[in-house]
């Protein structure tokens, strides 16, 4: 039995070595990024079985993520190539407090995923479905997808978690607003940023009015960036501070805290000890400038 399914596109990573400007550094480093494999591999790094699905290029930077992948651990037996379209790329660009992004992803491989990657999941072998709010703006074939996904496992009775993921250089917030509103209240478990929802639904100011806007997923977890997260759940609600974190970049802290958060429910965790996995593992990728750290260069787990 696989613990969970992430669906969703990786792109390669070209990053800045030492953190300075896109338009100055001289030395780079290739990496993958990707919302949902950064989820697969923090939950592969902690010890359950985690699979990503989605399409590469039939190109070296689809190979490279693909065996990248593979090496940490994550099952990419449900990866399919396409023999045209290429693989995405993505620049970080880092500034004095904030990184930017630069998407090269238009029509990649990815954003032909359809209803052929519904049925070529593993149905009835695995635990729990991830989703992110990226998918449904890459492409129509893919904002159908995930609503075909949110479908089957309902049937399947599978629990999804879903976690809003709004990128402003992928769509406008008058696009995004009725689509991952639509998704965050199907959801079991649905992570979202105050500051996010707020952008995405205006007039929203704590994280009860955002409660308020979802009341009916599952569990809903919204993080407050260096002040902490609060699960509501149907008995009520739990605050977890945040950690004092050296923050080096923020890029992918959201993955590793929703990674951690799932990775004690499923091992049974209650709300208290999810909330503070999930800190635990976001506060190694703000940490870094990578979206994901294996613990063996870092020795923590
Ligand atoms: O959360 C980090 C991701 O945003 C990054 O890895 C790239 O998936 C990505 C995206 O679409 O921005």
């Amino acid at each position: 039995m696989i613990d969970v399914v992430a669906v969703g596109e990786t792109m390669a990573v070209v990053t800045p070595t030492l953190a300075e400007p896109l338009e100055m550094a001289s030395g780079f480093s290739v990496e993958t990024a990707g919302a949902e494999s950064n989820l697969a591999q923090w939950l592969a790094d902690w010890g359950h079985s985690a699979a990503w699905v989605s399409r590469v290029g039939n190109d070296p930077l689809g190979r490279r993520i693909v065996r990248t992948l593979k090496n940490h651990g994550v099952n990419t037996t449900y990866v399919s190539v396409d023999p045209q379209a290429p693989t995405g790329v993505m620049f970080k660009d880092p500034g004095i407090n904030s990184t930017t992004v630069h998407y090269y992803r238009k029509n990649s491989a990815a954003a032909l995923m359809g209803a052929g990657t519904v049925e070529s999941l593993p149905w009835g072998s695995f635990r729990l479905l991830h989703l992110t709010g990226i998918t449904p703006a890459l492409s129509s074939s893919c904002a159908a997808l995930v609503q075909m996904l949110f479908d089957r496992a309902k049937r399947e009775r599978v629990p999804v978690s879903f976690d809003v993921n709004y990128r402003p250089g992928l769509w406008g917030v008058q696009d995004a607003q009725a689509v991952l509103l639509n998704y965050a209240r199907q959801a079991d478990y649905t992570f979202v940023g105050l500051d996010e929802a707020q952008v995405l639904w205006p007039g929203l100011g704590s994280a009860d009015d955002v409660r308020e806007l979802i009341p009916n997923a599952g569990t809903l977890i919204i993080k407050d960036g260096a002040l902490g997260a609060t699960e509501f759940n149907s008995q009520g609600s739990t605050f977890v501070p945040a950690p004092l974190v050296q923050v080096v970049e923020a890029v992918g802290a959201g993955d590793a805290f929703a990674a951690g958060y799932l990775s004690a429910v499923l091992e049974n965790g209650q709300a208290l000890e999810r909330l503070q996995r999930g800190h635990q593992f976001a506060a190694r990728a703000l940490a870094s400038t990578l979206d994901f750290q294996p613990s063996s260069k870092e020795g923590s787990k």
